[in-house]
């Protein structure tokens, strides 16, 4: 009896407290994203495609740590070659470090990049076109996410206006997040620990929910999915003194973001720029 009485407490607290990052089925996790190894045959665009068909995206190596873990990927599975995508802007400016050099194809016009193990695992700039023998890894737009029995949030790490951000979780099958219970609540603040624990993108600070009172003011609702649902009294968690409904620069506030550490609520202005909190339906997005 006292085991078994031992045995629900810890129980209990691992509940509240765990936060489980997952990966969509068939994606693999490292660090905060999901990595995908998709089957050979397809030729550059294709592969793009079918990241994009699971929310994803061809991955572009920013680290030389992330590279051993792609490349690992890739020999595990025994591949020989494998697409990626250079991102010549700058923003992944490690993608041209020299873990990643870049071998030359001379014998063709259009050149996408890859990562070859006949070349030690370099990026190559193949032809576009060849479709034998290459796989392709996608990585996810947002961060690895965490799910309820009702839906799966997720962090999108680009910034954006509050319209923007619901535009980006659409863009990911989702909507901005809504807290419907307890549970969920404890879930996302969990996930919003662990992510802005070890995530070196950016200083985690707030993240914007599904909450608005745009439409009435003082009245709060979730704005997810084309649908309004109310937010009953006994869920919010605001701040002390939130929501006040005026920033510092003496504008309206009607959005709702969640502040670190506590995760709490604050309405701010809709047109701060932040990077938002999705949820996504709990299915899997290789077969749905
Ligand atoms: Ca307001
Ligand atoms: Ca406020």
């Amino acid at each position: 009896m006292v085991h078994f009485i031992a045995y629900v407490m810890a129980t209990a607290f691992v509940t509240v407290t765990a936060s489980q990052l997952e990966c969509p089925d068939g994606f693999s996790l490292y660090k905060n994203y999901c990595y995908y190894l998709g089957d050979a045959g397809y030729d550059f665009n294709e592969a793009e495609d079918e990241c994009d068909e699971k929310h994803s995206e061809l991955v572009t190596i920013s680290s030389s740590k992330e590279k051993t873990f792609i490349k690992k990927l890739l020999k595990d599975d025994d591949a020989t070659g494998a697409w990626i995508r250079a991102d010549e802007s700058g923003r992944d400016a490690l993608t041209k470090a020299k873990f990643v050099k870049k071998v030359v194809d001379k014998t063709s016009d259009r050149k996408c990049d890859a990562l070859s193990s006949a070349l030690a695992w370099k990026r190559e700039e193949k032809d576009c076109d060849i479709k034998d023998g290459m796989k392709f890894v996608c990585k996810t737009r947002t961060l690895a996410q965490t799910c309820t029995s009702r839906t799966c949030f997720a962090l999108f790490p680009e910034r954006d206006y509050h319209s923007g951000a619901q535009t980006q979780c659409e863009s990911l099958g989702g909507s901005l997040a809504s807290i419907r219970s307890e549970e969920e609540s404890k879930a996302v603040k969990a996930y919003l620990d662990k992510v802005s624990g070890n995530t070196q993108l950016f200083a985690l600070h707030d993240v914007w929910t599904a909450g608005s009172d745009e439409d009435t003011e003082t009245e709060w609702y979730w704005h997810t999915d084309g649908e309004k649902v109310k937010i009953p009294d006994d869920l919010t968690d605001w701040k002390t003194d939130e929501p006040n409904n005026v920033d510092t620069r003496g504008r309206s506030e009607n959005c709702m973001v969640m502040v670190s550490p506590d995760w709490k609520w604050n309405d701010v202005n809709c047109r701060e720029w932040k990077v938002s909190l999705c949820e996504i339906p709990n299915v899997n997005p290789i077969t749905g």
